[in-house]
């Protein structure tokens, strides 16, 4: 049952986790990085293979720009993956310096809120049916803009976008509290991107990028407040130690990530992935009008790392922390909880949490007819050596190309 459980989910790798990344510091380029985004699908694609659960490549726009996007998803259809969300990116033209669709200046709104329209354009090309929003905007100084006309301006570049979604699609609102701007930014929490989306409607949710918060925010809080909101739409991955590190999911604190899951699975979220999946097998779209699928999705960059073992790892790390989530026995907490047995209640999580998974992974793999550790897999199969040789000449992806 546990092992059905955790076959049946789905972990989506972004694309630009295969491109060249940095920090302002330094970009260290790496040999067989990919040229463009069919090479990025051609990575993401080895990571599926290895691992069974992450057939699907969330791009990003206009990195991953290319003169005919139905022939890119055609070419991941090949590979054996499609296409996840879009994200679109306002936040790297030199018009966006004081924002994008909350800039003071309406010409620079229209222009940003025309890349938006162009994503779902995207999506509608691809079979995407997610749209992922995160916007830089946001103000450095005291008095820099009117706060409160900014949040005018963001509700009305969600509804146009909101309006311009099709059957079956979403977007997901994802909030950061910081950076690029320090004093305000204008999605800086759960809280305000949650409003948004529950004026606007059922299309809208929040999307929750771990690496987001301030120190000390209790994360698996805010999934389970917004799973049982219905507004939960998915995940950014990653691990930070000190701010938006985008270091590999489940490194920094696989607890954490634990207790992040555990409340995906005790709010359901699994299971309506696995509905959604099964509707879909059969022809048609469970959730009706709205995905009511929880997107697990990685938000990651690979600076000092091999980037597709480090793919792999981060898929293996939600793997994981997943199956332990599933272990929790939660009769025997419902029973301590309701006694009142502190103590009892939470030595029923940390039995799970200690449980060494990994077997019982590697059995999984092998009954879906994949080698038990995919890091060896992938280190035996010779793709690294191969497109070290091949990818010489031309420009490297890297972030912002
Ligand atoms: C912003 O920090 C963010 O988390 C957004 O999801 C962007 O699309 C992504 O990082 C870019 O790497
Ligand atoms: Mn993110």
């Amino acid at each position: 049952m546990i092992k059905e459980r955790l076959r049946g989910q789905r972990i989506e790798t972004p694309s630009w986790a295969y491109g060249n990344s940095g920090t302002r510091f330094k970009v260290f380029a790496q040999p067989g990085v990919p040229r463009d985004p069919y090479e990025k699908l051609a990575d993401a694609a080895r990571v599926h293979l290895h691992t069974g659960v992450a057939p699907t490549v969330a791009l990003h726009i206009p990195w991953d720009r290319v003169d005919d996007y139905a022939h890119l998803a055609r070419h991941a259809a090949g590979l054996g993956v499609g296409i996840g969300a879009i994200n679109s990116n306002v936040f790297q033209d030199d018009d966006y310096k004081l924002g994008s669709v909350t800039h003071p200046d309406p010409a620079v709104r229209r222009k940003a809120l025309g890349h938006l329209l162009d994503c779902v354009d995207i999506m509608d090309l691809t079979g995407s049916d997610t749209l992922k929003l995160w916007f830089s905007d946001g103000t450095n100084y005291p008095g820099q803009d009117d706060i409160r006309a900014r949040q005018d301006r963001l509700a009305e570049a969600l509804a146009a976008v909101y309006e311009r979604l099709g059957e079956g699609q979403r977007f997901l609102l994802e909030y950061k509290l910081f950076e690029p701007a320090f004093y305000t930014t204008d999605v800086p929490d759960w809280g305000t991107a949650y409003a948004h989306c529950v004026k606007l409607g059922p299309k809208a949710q929040v999307v929750v990028d771990t690496g987001h918060h301030a120190p000390g925010v209790n994360i698996e809080f805010i999934v389970a407040f917004l799973l049982r909101e219905g507004k939960l739409g998915g995940f950014d991955f990653n691990s930070r130690f000190y701010a938006d590190d985008d270091l590999m999911v489940g490194a920094a604190d696989p607890f954490q990530l634990f207790r992040i899951m555990f409340e995906v699975v005790r709010g359901g979220a699994l299971d309506d992935g696995e509905k959604e999946r099964s509707a879909e097998l059969s022809g048609g779209h469970a959730g009706g009008e709205v995905p009511r699928r929880v997107a697990f999705m990685l938000d990651q960059c690979h600076n000092i790392e091999p980037k597709i073992p480090g793919q792999i790892r981060s898929v293996m790390n939600v793997q994981e922390a997943t199956a332990k989530a599933l272990l929790v026995d939660r009769d025997a907490l419902a029973a301590a909880q309701r006694a009142g047995d502190v103590l009892g209640a939470n030595a029923v999580l940390m039995d799970a949490y200690n449980t060494d998974v990994r077997p019982l992974l590697a059995e999984l793999r092998e009954e879906m007819g994949l080698a038990p550790d995919p890091m060896a897999a992938y280190a035996r199969s010779g793709y690294f050596e191969k497109i070290a040789a091949e990818r010489v000449g031309g420009a490297q992806a890297g972030w912002g190309a």
